[in-house]
């Protein structure tokens, strides 16, 4: 039976991936790097250091700087995304998500966050969502990024069940994959293509339905 549903957070609760995208794109017009929404969809779900060594790898730069050069670059590009997230207001939680977790809640379901981001509290505070957690998991303590299913396994653990109980949902390929390798069911919110690993697909958070979902994970 179905005991938790596993949240993504960027791009799937709030559009940060939209700040994500514009702090790093200041980032490479500082360094001359051109930056495009495209190769942006290969960063979704990457941590922040693996982001940068894309990015510079993108730009032919992955050998022009030292770690400690690497840490501040990424440090620039976290002050970039700090100053965007602080406009962060309830009024930012995608359309449909509220009405979600309240079917999920209503349902007796569990809530997990399972954000890479090390910003993701921060997030789901200025949105006015933390209490609505049953489990968030500090970013800070994962050793491996997605599509490693770390975060994935860590949220079922601290919930104290079984990950074959859970459902997670992702926007990003990287995300799907890490749910898939955690033995959940995975729903992907985004393009059919990209998100083809995922064993149920919505464009948008507007088309999620807890009982569309609860009947696909059962069947
Ligand atoms: P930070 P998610 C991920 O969050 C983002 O998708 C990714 O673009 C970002 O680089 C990563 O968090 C790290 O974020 O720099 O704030 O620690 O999709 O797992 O919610
Ligand atoms: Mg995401």
């Amino acid at each position: 039976p179905l005991k938790a549903i596993i949240f993504d957070l960027d791009g799937v609760i709030t559009d940060t991936a939209e700040y994500h995208f514009l702090a790093w794109k200041a980032l490479g017009e500082e360094l001359g790097i051109p930056f495009t929404r495209e190769f942006n969809e290969e960063l979704k779900g990457i941590s922040r250091m693996e982001s940068l060594e894309k990015i510079l790898a993108f730009g032919g730069k992955q050998n022009k700087f030292t770690n400690q050069e690497k840490e501040t670059l990424a440090a620039r590009k976290n002050s970039h995304y700090r100053r965007l997230i602080e406009e962060i207001t309830p009024n930012d939680i995608l359309p449909g998500i509220r009405e979600f977790i309240t079917a999920i809640k209503q349902n007796g379901i569990k809530i997990g966050l399972a954000s890479v981001s090390k910003n993701a509290f921060t997030v789901i505070n200025r949105l006015g969502l933390v209490s609505e957690f049953d489990t968030i998991v500090d970013a800070a303590t994962i050793q491996n990024g997605k599509p490693d299913p770390e975060i994935f396994l860590r949220a079922a653990e601290q919930l104290g069940i079984n990950p074959g109980t859970c459902i997670g949902i992702e926007d990003a390929e990287a995300g799907v994959a890490a749910i898939k390798a955690a033995g959940m069911f995975a729903v992907g919110i985004g393009d059919e293509n990209r998100l083809a690993q995922a064993d149920l697909i919505y464009h948008s958070t507007t088309e999620l339905r807890f009982d569309e979902i609860l009947n696909a994970f059962v069947a």
